[in-house]
């Protein structure tokens, strides 16, 4: 996408379209969905899957895709910059989180598996999401339980792994499936349910490790009644509360830099969710974050004020003036076409 593109997507008033567009990078974490939500067939790289995700959740496709377990992710962007409104909610990751009835005590539990949503503006211009991601701090980011700085490496199961399965619990077919180790000093093992029998370690990957970091959410099950049942932290999550929820949909205003302060957006270009749980739930197996598709809550919603230039690493951001879209850099300010409309103090 160059900066003519955005600006004649971003000067089609009246033409935004409300849903994920592009899809930029789909890498799971293992689980017990992947390599099947979306399928994967031999010979498909990363290219190929990210292109089946982008069937499966673009343009309010609604299928539905697995990000797998902890840390795994999905980058996607929409036609356009997503505006923060202030003081709305500006868009939301649809994922199929459902409430329960086995839910007890605290209402609203059933299948909740919030995922972290990171925005991103496209500063250097170029149309990638190659720029400082910001997280939307939700309920759960001053949670004294939540683990910052997380990290966690898996391996692939070795080509010659023998299965060990549970012999009290059948349904356990491989108890040491997928090795994993967390950078707290833990390690443990994914485990292969009869369900899903499938590789969970992501065929297409050539590496043997995949390392992801980023935040982990304390565990959110209750056994109840012989089942699991996972409760959604308050707000700010993907696939965490049921997409009619008021509860599910993001605010742009929640964004926070990496050491926390948090920083005002006026739009942004990209966005990032991960799966933020790192629990396995008996015969349900891990917890994954799911995403079914996104949307602006406002797509014709322009920004009202200008950017500030920043005069950190970000030299270089777009911004909307009396409708047009503007390019500053270097405090000045440019039109699509590269020729200086001004000079910023
Ligand atoms: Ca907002
Ligand atoms: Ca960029
Ligand atoms: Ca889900």
């Amino acid at each position: 996408m160059t900066v003519a593109l955005c600006a004649l997507g971003m000067m089609a008033q009246g033409e935004n379209s409300p849903y994920l567009k592009h899809v930029y990078e789909y890498v799971p974490a293992p689980g017990q969905f992947v390599n099947t939500m979306p399928a994967y067939e031999e010979g498909d790289d990363a290219e190929a899957m990210c292109r089946k995700v982008e069937e499966q959740i673009a343009d309010n496709a609604r299928g539905l895709i697995t990000l797998g377990g902890w840390g795994g992710y999905l980058v996607f962007g929409f036609d356009h910059p997503v505006v923060n409104v202030p003081g709305q909610n500006d868009f939301i990751v649809e994922g199929n989180a459902f409430y329960s009835n086995a839910a007890q005590g605290a209402a609203g539990g059933g299948s909740c598996e919030p995922g972290i949503v990171m925005v991103s503006v496209d500063a250097n211009g170029n149309g990638k999401p190659d720029d400082e991601w910001y997280e939307l701090a939700g309920s759960e980011y001053t949670n004294p339980l939540t683990k910052h700085g997380y990290s966690v490496t898996y391996e692939r199961p070795a080509a010659d792994h023998v299965a060990t399965p549970d012999p009290q619990q059948k349904y356990r077919i491989d108890t040491t499936f997928v090795h994993w180790q967390d950078n707290r000093g833990e390690d443990g093992y994914l485990v292969q349910i009869s369900f899903h029998r499938q590789a969970y370690y992501p065929e297409w990957i050539e590496a043997d490790r995949l390392t992801f970091d980023g935040a982990r959410l304390q565990d959110n099950y209750a056994y109840i009644n012989n089942q699991y049942v996972l409760y959604p932290p308050a707000y700010g999550y993907a696939d965490n509360h049921p997409d009619t929820c008021r509860l599910a949909q993001l605010n742009i205003e929640l964004a926070v830099r990496e050491d926390g302060t948090p920083v005002h957006l006026n739009a942004i270009d990209f966005v990032k969710v991960y799966t933020a749980l790192h629990q396995q739930c008996g015969m349900i197996g891990e917890t994954s974050t799911e995403v079914k598709g996104a949307r602006d809550l406002h797509p014709e919603a322009m920004p009202t004020e200008l950017d500030e230039v920043q005069t950190s690493s970000v030299t270089c951001r777009k911004t909307i003036r009396d409708g047009q879209l503007l390019i500053i850099r270097d405090k000045q300010i440019y039109n699509p076409l590269g020729y200086i409309i001004t000079k910023l103090n």
